[in-house]
């Protein structure tokens, strides 16, 4: 141990009360979407959802949030899947879809005063003519954004704070200009408008002397911004607050943890920044979908009800900012109350709006444990140190007068330990105890506003004299792992109390799948009425997407990445002759891989190893053929496909059309199944039936 003493003290800073140098603390939250990275949580049992709730937005429970910024739906691939949007078409409104809505209602429902945030990662494709371009029709654009945020106005009595431009595909000045202008004329002046969720190059730049575009972005937010390089002093210059309003991208660990209490302070103390969002909420995407479990905590287990109640590193980390300080409170200047440790780390103090409470937030962590998924670190090292700290406040000798004058107390993680967590207790250094993180010290009642902590690599301090904050929630419902998405698995989508909404376990890829009322008048054989709802591809047409994924259709996936031999059975009905309705095993998010069965009206096709769009060069297909009767219309058929092993059988409406030892696939392979269609129409299914097989 190298005990260097760094201390700092808080001169008299303030005039009239109020410290002019202090920059406001604009709070920290999560981002649920970018994309459908909480499709799974909607799925679990009432308690247990409810539980995760308490962990991600209760007021002094887990993470406490203060921020939740989630997708604005396009209909679209964005990472995890696609969120449907309130506006399919031009003349669509609907403002039930997905489960952004019902997520920012149970959020304030816990924390009223919290934060919301939106953001578009793809467009439905009537904004525009051009799919590469959203901005092409300032209007219609506008108006899209703006039926959103009256939405969660009127019908779901939210307040949007912060309304984004496009996630990382860039902004627009005209488009910025007339969305405020058209915010204003709807009485929506609150809203604040961030620019331009990506990378500060893309934008400082381009503001520099334009001051109208400079003073109607609220908040620039750059996406894992690098402390040590970028464009810094341009976007500095135009002293509007700037945000990481996308960070992190790391695991549910202790890594990730580590990571993101590191960006936390790093980007207050190297680069003023006063907002911190990481990426994402809550891991409620399958396993085999991209940046799996880098989130706040894992929960894809809605059939077992399990998620990490165990551990939440990541969730106690954040614990160590939102519970002891707030939107409002104060930073102290750097060199003033916040600045860098000696021997490497960050500490920073935060102090109420009335100036009677402070919060010194200390974090070392060594570089070998620092890492984000981005950017790459510079170099730097630490060592062991003591900290001091002397809290010097004009108001605090006011708040001597109190009862609890002078009492402090200190909460503790390490973030370098793997799976229990040291804690050197701070009253008795000389014991080791494993406990986890996000711990009390037994020490209070310092009665002194001089701290002195022993800063060990991997530590995390919280100081303050909010004596009613800080509470390490507890999991009360704590059911156990399965893995395994439970089979046979049937649904007929008839039990849907709801219209426009998801069934459930179905993952969106590309486009929309929604539940619908389906007035078909149809009967079966029998002539009885078949069913009255139906699974309804709703996305009418190509949308603008956030990263290249429109030459395969609308598709959806559900199950396992695990899955290799399983038989599935699945009806539909067709829009038009053209349209093939596709249905796939083994398969993965952007159906790249694994075995499609299609048909239309008149033929059907079997391909393998690539997207199924492959097959309509008839080359690419394994098998094909015309049918023998073509398929109506107005009925429902039927397709069936399954895989053992090295064996394909797909069958059209019960007659197999490939038998098991026609054609020969690669044993081992194995992937997700999916659903889908050859364009953006409204195939609608019927029933989707799931079993193991061999
Ligand atoms: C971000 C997206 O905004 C998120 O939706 C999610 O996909 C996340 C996963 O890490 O990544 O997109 C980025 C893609 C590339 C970079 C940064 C963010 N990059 O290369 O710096």
């Amino acid at each position: 141990t190298n005990n260097v003493t760094t201390s700092a003290n808080i001169p008299g800073l303030f005039v009239d009360g109020v410290c002019v140098d202090c920059p406001r603390f604009d709070g920290v939250g999560a981002i649920s979407g970018g994309g459908a990275t909480s499709r799974l949580l909607v799925d679990y049992p009432p308690d247990v959802q409810a539980e995760i709730l308490d962990f991600l937005f209760l007021p002094n429970f887990g993470a406490s949030l203060h921020i939740l910024k989630v997708e604005i739906g396009g209909d679209s691939y964005s990472t995890d899947g696609s969120e449907s949007s309130h506006m399919h078409s031009q003349d669509d409104l609907n403002l039930s879809r997905g489960y952004e809505w019902w997520l920012l209602k149970e959020a304030k429902k816990r924390n009223p005063h919290i934060l919301t945030y939106g953001l578009p990662w793809a467009f439905p494709g009537w904004v525009t003519d051009d799919v590469k371009n959203p901005f092409q029709h300032i209007d219609r654009l506008t108006n899209y954004t703006l039926q959103w945020v009256k939405g969660a106005k009127e019908v779901h009595g939210i307040d949007i704070d912060y309304l984004g431009i496009w996630n990382e595909r860039g902004t627009n000045r005209e488009y910025v200009l007339a969305m405020r202008k058209v915010l204003d004329a709807s009485g929506f002046n609150n809203v604040r408008l961030v620019v331009n969720d990506g990378q500060p190059k893309d934008l400082c730049p381009l503001m520099v002397n334009d001051t109208e575009y400079i003073n109607t972005a609220d908040i620039l937010g750059f996406h894992y911004p690098n402390d040590k390089s970028g464009v810094w002093p341009i976007c500095s210059s135009f002293d509007t607050p700037i945000w990481a309003s996308e960070e992190s991208s790391s695991y549910d660990d202790l890594n990730g943890a580590a990571c993101w209490a590191r960006v936390m302070a790093s980007h207050y103390v190297l680069n003023n920044m006063t907002g911190n969002i990481m990426w994402n909420l809550v891991g409620s995407y399958a396993h085999g979908t991209g940046w799996y479990a880098s989130s706040m905590l894992t929960a894809v287990q809605p059939w077992s009800g399990y998620y990490e109640w165990e551990q939440m590193p990541v969730v106690w980390a954040t614990a160590h900012y939102t519970q002891f300080a707030f939107p409002g409170w104060r930073y102290m200047p750097v060199g003033k109350g916040s600045g860098e440790l000696a021997q490497g780390g960050y500490y920073m103090t935060l102090v109420s709006p009335d100036q009677k409470y402070f919060t010194v937030i200390v974090v070392k962590i060594s570089r070998e444990h620092a890492p984000c998924t981005r950017p790459r670190l510079w170099n730097w090292s630490t060592q062991d140190e003591v900290f001091q700290i002397t809290v010097d406040l004009p108001i605090l000798s006011e708040a001597d007068e109190d009862s609890a004058d002078g009492e402090t107390q200190t909460w503790y993680s390490n973030l370098e330990q793997e799976d229990t967590v040291l804690f050197q207790k701070l009253d008795n250094p000389g014991v080791l105890s494993r406990v986890s993180s996000f711990v009390k010290s037994s020490k209070l009642g310092v009665r002194s506003y001089d701290i002195s902590l022993n800063v060990t690599a991997g530590s995390v301090f919280t100081v303050t004299n909010l004596m009613q904050a800080g509470n390490k929630g507890t999991a009360k419902v704590r059911n156990k792992p399965d893995a395994r998405f439970p089979l046979p698995y049937y649904d007929d989508f008839n039990s849907y109390q709801c219209d426009n909404c998801y069934s459930k376990y179905l993952s969106d890829q590309m486009g929309a799948f929604e539940i619908h009322f389906i007035d078909d008048g149809n009967t079966d054989k029998n002539g009885e009425l078949w069913q009255r709802r139906a699974l309804v591809q709703s996305a009418p047409q190509v949308p603008v997407g956030w990263q290249g994924t429109t030459k395969n259709g609308p598709m959806t996936v559900v199950g396992m990445t695990e899955w290799e031999d399983v038989g599935l059975q699945v009806s539909f009905r067709l829009p038009d002759p053209g349209t093939f309705v596709c249905i796939s095993t083994r398969t993965d998010q952007f159906w790249s891989n694994g075995v499609s069965m299609c048909a239309n009206t008149s033929s059907w096709f079997l391909v393998y190893g690539g997207a199924p769009m492959a097959g309509f060069d008839t080359k690419a297909a394994i098998a094909h053929g015309t049918l023998p009767a073509s398929l109506r219309q107005d009925y429902w058929h039927i397709l069936g496909l399954s895989t053992q092993g090295h064996q394909v059988e797909a069958s059209v409406n019960g007659d197999v059309v490939v038998g098991k030892d026609d054609v020969s696939i690669r044993v081992g392979d194995s992937g997700f199944v999916a659903l889908g269609a050859s364009a953006y129409a409204a195939v609608q299914f019927g029933h989707i039936h799931i079993e193991p097989v061999g």
